[in-house]
């Protein structure tokens, strides 16, 4: 039977991108991980955080970032802990995970959760409740396994580690299922169009690299005069493979960002369509602490927002958003989210 073409962008990606160093040590653990759960009857959820980055370069210097710091991925970890599910947390490295987001990434170093007594360290009495209640839920988590912490850096690494955990969970049916809040570059470098070393300014110093005579194609990333130009190419969209191909029977929630909000329910209402997902849940940038949209096939378009004072920092969990927000249909005015 001749390949489809989402296959076949499948099969060149895959071929022409190496996998990451670590993938055989993170397959390892995950399938671990995912039998052991399977065994005890447990649902098992695939939880995607942080930005993925472009590289530019095969030594990198440079790479293209994006704003992520992985807050709703590793706050909604928190919720499926709570409910009962087992979490591998494939996560950007260095960007929030689960329990430990609440001391870290902010103006106030973890010492100052802390302070001296009798030459000991011991915990300020002010924090003390607070961080209890999460120590309790993080050692309970622990000591039960239920969180596989994962992590990955480029899009090409994320884009690997997703599809082999993806079949791993394959046996699971519709026991498995996919939150996938990661935001994933749609451009990248590939492989065969990125320079070797770090890409020179000054002219004296320009790289003489693509090897193949009249057939070289331009380095994506290259200096042309003094000018830096980056010429991207499309990442090909895998999230039909996930349903079709690597685990058709999970449950798929997948986000949708967008910075106009004239757009978002269209787009969200088309990656339904196109991806056959379960839910996909639409956020805007400014305001995806306080309000989501989920668009689905079953309830249609329905608004889920925190109330004004409840709206804190740290607020970010889809999964509590659900739990004990308003929730709204979509001819309620927002409230202000810039106040
Ligand atoms: O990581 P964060 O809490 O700062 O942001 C979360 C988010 C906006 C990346 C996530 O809710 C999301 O929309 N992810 C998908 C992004 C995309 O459209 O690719």
């Amino acid at each position: 039977m001749a390949a489809s073409s989402a296959q076949q962008a499948e099969s060149d990606y895959f071929s022409n991108e190496p996998p990451p160093k670590d993938l055989q040590a993170n397959v390892t653990l995950a399938r671990e991980f995912i039998s052991r759960h399977n065994d005890e009857g447990r649902r098992i959820v695939l939880v995607t955080s942080g930005g993925t980055t472009v590289p530019l370069e095969t030594h990198t210097v440079r790479y293209i970032d994006n704003f992520s710091a992985g807050t709703r991925g590793a706050t909604s970890a928190e919720y499926f802990l709570q409910h009962g599910y087992a979490v591998i947390f494939l996560h950007r490295q260095f960007s929030l995970l689960p329990y430990s987001r609440h001391y870290s990434h902010n103006t106030r170093s973890f010492l100052d959760y802390m302070r001296e007594e009798n030459g000991r360290v011991v915990v300020d009495e002010r924090q003390s409740a607070d961080m209890l209640e999460v120590l309790r839920q993080y050692t309970q988590v622990k000591n039960q396994g239920r969180l596989l912490i994962l992590s990955f850096v480029t899009i090409t690494e994320y884009l690997w580690d997703l599809r082999e955990v993806a079949q791993l969970m394959r046996p699971l049916g519709p026991r498995a299922m996919f939150y996938l809040a990661a935001a994933v570059s749609d451009f990248f470098v590939p492989r065969d169009r990125m320079v070797e070393h770090k890409i020179q300014s000054n002219e004296e110093f320009h790289q003489t690299e693509g090897g193949d005579g009249a057939n070289a194609r331009a380095p994506a990333a290259r200096t042309d005069g003094r000018k830096l130009v980056i010429d991207l190419e499309p990442v090909p969209k895998f999230l039909q493979q996930l349903v079709d191909g690597w685990a058709p029977e999970g449950m798929i929630v997948s986000f949708k960002l967008e910075t106009d909000p004239s757009i978002l329910v269209r787009k969200a209402q088309y990656s339904l369509n196109k991806y056959s997902h379960t839910l996909v849940i639409g956020n805007l940038l400014l305001t995806r602490k306080w309000e989501v949209v989920f668009v689905s096939a079953l309830e249609g378009e329905k608004w889920i927002r925190v109330p004004q004072h409840r709206r804190t920092k740290s607020f970010s969990g889809v999964a509590s958003l659900v739990g004990s927000a308003d929730q709204s249909s979509k001819d309620d005015e927002p409230e202000s989210l810039l106040e």
